[in-house]
C-alpha cells in the first residue's frame, strides 16, 4: 500500500492533455480550469448529440458505497450525476462473467447462479476443477484457506484440468489433466458419451428435474434428433459419435484418461463439479462453460450437500447501500464490451447485431467517455491497437475524462486527467464476502498530498458548473452519507456494528449462518414448489429461447448459437492454429497484480516478472531458454517478455498473464514492451454475450 501511495506513476494535480492520445503528454492545469472544461464539454455534447452520446466506462480499480458500487461497478457516482443532467449510454455486463452470467440463465434461470459454496468440497468423495484457480484468484478474502480446509478435512480427491499446472493444484490438487484450451466442450462430450454407453447416468433425475436430455423429453417444437443424448451419440444431424477418441485429437487428452475419469465421476458420491471464469473468457465460452455444466446433471450430484451444479463456488456477502445513482432517462444498454464499436460506428448496432437491450438500436455514436478508476480504454480491453485507432481519432470520441491515481495506459488517452485518492485516503466502508462475508470500514490513513481530491468532492464540484450541486449532495458531505447509507444497511441486517464500532472495528468479518450454501437447495428439494425461472421451471439442456434467438439474430461466421450445448472450436482467427502462427495463447490471471491494478510496482515485479510459460518442447523447437526476452505475435500485434520454460504448461499453448502494463511507442513501431496480452487480443465479441474473449488467441513465439 505504501509502495502504490508514494508510486512514482501517481498524479498529483489535475492535467489536461496537449500531445496526441495516448503519448501521455499533459500540461498542469488548476481544478477550476478542469471543472470550467469538462462542464462546458459535457454540456456542448449534450447540447449537440443527447446524452445518449456521453457513456461510462467498466472500471473496477475502486468500490465503496460512495465510490463504484459495490457490484456491479456501473453504478458510480459519476452515474448520479449523469443521471441529473439527462442520463447516459449505460452498459451491461462485466468483463469477468459476460459469457457464463448470460449465458447460464437458459439452462438454469435467474440472472446468476452460483454453485455451491468451497467449504462444502468438504463433504465431497471427489472435487473436479475446469479453469478454477482460487489459490491465486482468491488470494485475500477467505477463500484460499478454505480451499485448504475444505481439501484436507476428509481428504476429498481434487482433479483440476486446466492448460496450466495451477497454483492450486500444487497447494490441493491430486492429478492434473493438461488440456488444449477452449476444448472443454469436447471433454464433456466425450464424458457424457461414456456415462450414456456405460448407463452410469441418473436417469431418474434427469426425467424429474431437466427437459432435452433426450428426444421424449424435447419441447414439442424442437426437431427430431435435436436431443442432447442424440447429438452424443452420433443420432443428430453431424452423425459424430462424441467418443474419447475423438474428443483426445481436439482436446490432447488420451482417450483411456478420458473414459477413467467419466467412471470416476460417475462413481463418485458426492461428487463436486465446479468451473472459474476461464473456460468462459473465450470465443466458443457460452458453449465451453454450460458443456461443464452437463456433468452435474447427468450424474444428478445438484442441490445435495458436498454438490456442485458446475458453475463458480458460492459466496456469502455483506452488501451495503450505495449512493442512490437515480433512474436513467436514456434506457439503451450496449454490452460492456462493445465501447469501441459504439464510438465508431454507434448507429450502426442493434438488438438483433449487437444485443442493444432496452432499445432497438442506438441513436448516437459515443462523443464523450467518462472513465473512472479503470484501464479499459485500452489496458484491460480486446485488441489494445485497434482501440487506440478509434480512442485516437478526435472527430470519433471528442472527450474523454479520466479520473486515475496512476498514470495508466488508458489514463494517456484523457482530454482532461484528474487525480483522484485512494480509498484508504479517505473515509470507506465496503461490503464484500467469500465463503464468510466481510466488511471493510476505513479512515484514510495519511492526508490528501498535492491537489488530489475525492471523487465525491471534484463530482460535486462540477455538478456546481452543471446547476445541479444542491441535488447531487443533497446537502450532505461525503462521510454524511456513508453514515446514513450504513444506517439504512442496518435497518435490514441488523446484526452489524453500529457506525463508530464498525470504523474501530476496521474490518467486520460473519460467517455464513448457513455454513455453506447449496444451490438449488430448494429446488431439488421440492421442485413444483420452487420451480426456476426459466419457461418450463426445469432445468433446461434444450433452450428453445435460444433456438429464437439463434433464428432471428443477425449473425457473423463462427457466431454459433445452439438450443443444446455443442463443441465448437470457436471463431478460425483466434482459435485455429496457422503455419504462421502455430501456437495457443491463453491468458490467466496472475497473483502479481489485480488486474494492471499494481502493476507499476517495481518491488512486486521483481517477485512476478511478466512471463510466456512455454512448454520444453516448444521452447527447445525455437532455441529458446528459461528467462530469454521473448517475442509473441499474431495478427493484432506484437508484445516482448520473459519465457518461462516449463512442462507446467501444455505442448502447443503458451500462457501470459493479464494486466500486464502496455508499453508501446504507439506511433512508432508499436511493439509492446510490457507484454500486455491485450495487444494480442480481438475486439470480436462472442456469438451470444457479446462478451471479451479474451483468453482465446493464436500465436508465433520467438527469440528476441
Ligand atoms: N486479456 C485479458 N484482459 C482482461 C481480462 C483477462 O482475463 N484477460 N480480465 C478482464 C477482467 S475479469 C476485468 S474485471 C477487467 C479489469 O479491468 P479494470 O477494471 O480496468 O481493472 P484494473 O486494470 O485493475 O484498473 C483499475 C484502475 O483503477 C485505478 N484505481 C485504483 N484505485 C483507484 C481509486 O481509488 N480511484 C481511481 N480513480 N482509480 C483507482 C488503478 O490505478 C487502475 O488503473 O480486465 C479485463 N481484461
Ligand atoms: N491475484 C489475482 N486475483 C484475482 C484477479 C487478479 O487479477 N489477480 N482478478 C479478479 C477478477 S476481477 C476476476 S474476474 C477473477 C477471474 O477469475 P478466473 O476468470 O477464474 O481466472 P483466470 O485466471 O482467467 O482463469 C482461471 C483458470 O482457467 C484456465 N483456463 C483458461 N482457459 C481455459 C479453458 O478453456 N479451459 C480450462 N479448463 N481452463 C482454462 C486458466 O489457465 C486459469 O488457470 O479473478 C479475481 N482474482
Ligand atoms: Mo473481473
Amino acid at each position: 500500500m505504501r509502495q502504490r501511495i508514494y508510486a512514482e506513476q501517481r498524479i498529483p494535480y489535475p492535467l489536461r492533455r496537449v500531445g496526441n492520445r495516448g503519448e501521455g503528454k499533459f500540461e498542469r492545469i488548476s481544478w477550476e480550469e478542469a471543472f470550467k472544461e469538462i462542464g462546458q464539454k459535457l454540456r456542448g455534447t449534450i447540447d449537440t448529440y443527447g446524452n445518449e452520446a456521453v457513456y461510462l466506462n467498466y472500471g473496477t480499480g475502486a468500490l465503496g458505497s460512495t465510490m463504484g458500487k459495490s457490484w456491479p461497478p456501473a453504478a458510480t457516482p459519476v452515474a448520479r450525476l449523469m443521471n441529473l443532467v439527462g442520463g447516459y449510454l449505460n452498459h451491461y455486463s462485466d468483463y469477468s462473467t459476460c459469457q457464463i452470467t448470460v449465458g447460464m440463465p437458459y439452462l438454469y434461470g435467474g440472472s446468476w447462479v452460483d454453485g455451491n459454496s468451497l467449504s462444502d468440497m468438504e463433504n465431497s468423495e471427489l472435487a473436479v476443477f475446469f479453469g478454477n484457480n482460487p489459490s491465486e484468484t482468491r488470494m485475500s478474502g477467505c477463500k484460499a484457506k478454505t480451499l485448504q480446509h475444505a481439501r484436507f478435512t476428509r481428504n476429498t480427491r481434487v482433479i483440476i484440468i486446466d492448460p496450466r499446472y495451477t497454483d492450486s493444484m500444487v497447494s490441493v490438487g491430486d492429478e492434473w489433466i493438461p488440456i488444449r484450451p477452449g476444448t472443454d466442450a469436447a471433454l464433456s462430450a466425450a464424458l457424457a458419451y461414456v456415462m450414456i454407453t456405460e448407463d452410469l447416468i441418473d436417469k431418474p433425475f434427469l426425467a424429474k428435474y431437466t427437459i432435452g436430455y433426450d428426444e421424449e423429453s424435447l419441447p414439442k417444437g424442437a426437431p427430431a434428433g435435436s436431443s442432447y443424448k442424440s447429438y452424443i451419440l452420433g443420432q443428430g444431424p453431424d452423425k459424430t459419435p462424441k467418443t474419447p477418441a475423438w474428443a483426445s485429437r481436439i482436446t490432447g487428452i488420451p482417450p483411456a484418461r478420458i473414459e477413467k475419469l467419466a467412471r470416476e465421476i460417475a462413481g463418485a458420491r458426492p461428487c463436486f463439479i465446479c468451473q472459474g471464469w476461464g473456460p468462459q473468457r473465450r470465443s466458443n465460452g457460452e458453449l465451453n462453460c454450460w458443456s461443464i455444466m452437463m456433468l452435474p446433471l447427468l450424474t444428478g450430484q445438484v442441490g445435495l450437500p458436498g454438490t456442485s451444479n458446475g458453475c463458480r463456488e458460492g459466496s456469502y456477502s455483506i452488501s451495503l447501500q450505495s449512493l442512490p445513482a437515480g433512474d436513467n432517462p436514456i434506457k439503451a444498454k450496449i454490452p460492456v464490451f462493445l465501447f469501441t464499436e459504439a464510438i465508431d460506428h454507434g448507429t450502426e448496432m442493434t438488438a438483433l447485431n449487437s444485443a442493444v437491450t432496452g432499445a432497438d438500436k442506438l441513436n448516437q455514436n459515443i462523443k464523450c467517455m467518462l472513465n473512472y478508476a479503470g484501464n479499459c480504454l485500452t489496458n484491460q480491453h480486446g485488441d489494445i491497437n485497434y482501440a487506440h485507432d478509434i480512442l485516437a481519432d478526435e472527430s470519433k470520441c471528442e472527450f474523454i475524462v479520466v479520473w486515475e491515481t496512476a498514470m495508466t495506459d488508458s489514463a494517456k488517452y484523457a482530454d482532461i486527467l484528474l487525480p483522484d485518492l485512494f480509498r484508504f485516503e479517505q473515509v470507506s466502508q465496503i461490503g464484500t464476502g467469500g465463503d464468510n462475508a466481510y466488511m471493510i470500514s476505513g479512515q484514510p490513513c495519511t492526508t490528501p498530498k498535492f491537489e488530489r481530491k475525492t471523487l465525491y468532492d471534484a463530482l460535486t464540484l462540477i455538478a456546481d458548473k452543471m446547476g445541479v450541486k444542491e441535488q447531487f449532495t443533497e446537502g450532505k458531505t461525503q462521510e454524511e452519507w456513508i453514515k446514513e447509507l450504513y444506517e439504512k444497511t442496518r435497518e435490514k441486517d441488523t446484526e452489524l456494528p453500529t457506525y463508530d464500532e464498525a470504523m474501530e472495528m476496521g474490518v467486520y468479518t460473519r460467517k455464513n449462518p448457513k455454513g455453506a450454501t447449496i444451490a438449488f437447495e430448494a429446488f431439488r428439494n421440492d421442485p413444483a414448489a420452487n420451480p426456476l425461472d426459466t419457461p418450463t421451471g426445469k432445468i433446461e439442456i434444450y433452450s428453445e429461447t435460444l433456438a429464437g434467438i439463434a433464428a432471428t439474430w443477425e449473425l457473423g461466421e463462427e457466431d454459433l448459437i445452439s438450443p443444446i450445448p455443442v463443441y465448437t472450436h470457436g471463431f478460425t482467427e483466434t482459435d485455429v492454429p496457422t503455419d504462421e502462427f502455430p501456437l495457443r495463447c491463453s491468458g490467466f490471471h496472475y497473483r502479481g497484480r489485480t488486474h494492471s491494478s499494481w502493476g507499476g510496482i517495481e518491488l512486486l515485479k521483481e517477485v512476478n516478472p511478466q512471463e510466456a510459460w512455454i512448454n520444453p518442447a516448444d521452447a527447445k523447437e525455437r532455441s529458446i531458454k528459461q528467462g530469454d526476452k521473448i517475442r509473441v505475435k499474431n495478427a493484432f500485434g506484437e508484445i516482448e517478455l520473459l519465457a518461462k520454460v516449463t512442462p507446467r504448461v501444455v505442448p502447443g499453448t503458451v500462457c501470459i498473464s493479464q494486466g500486464a502494463w502496455h508499453d508501446a511507442d504507439m506511433y512508432g513501431d508499436r511493439v509492446d514492451k510490457g507484454g500486455c496480452i491485450n495487444t494480442l487480443t480481438t475486439h470480436r465479441p462472442s456469438p451470444l454475450a457479446k462478451g471479451n474473449p479474451q483468453h482465446s488467441n493464436i500465436c508465433q513465439v520467438t527469440k528476441a
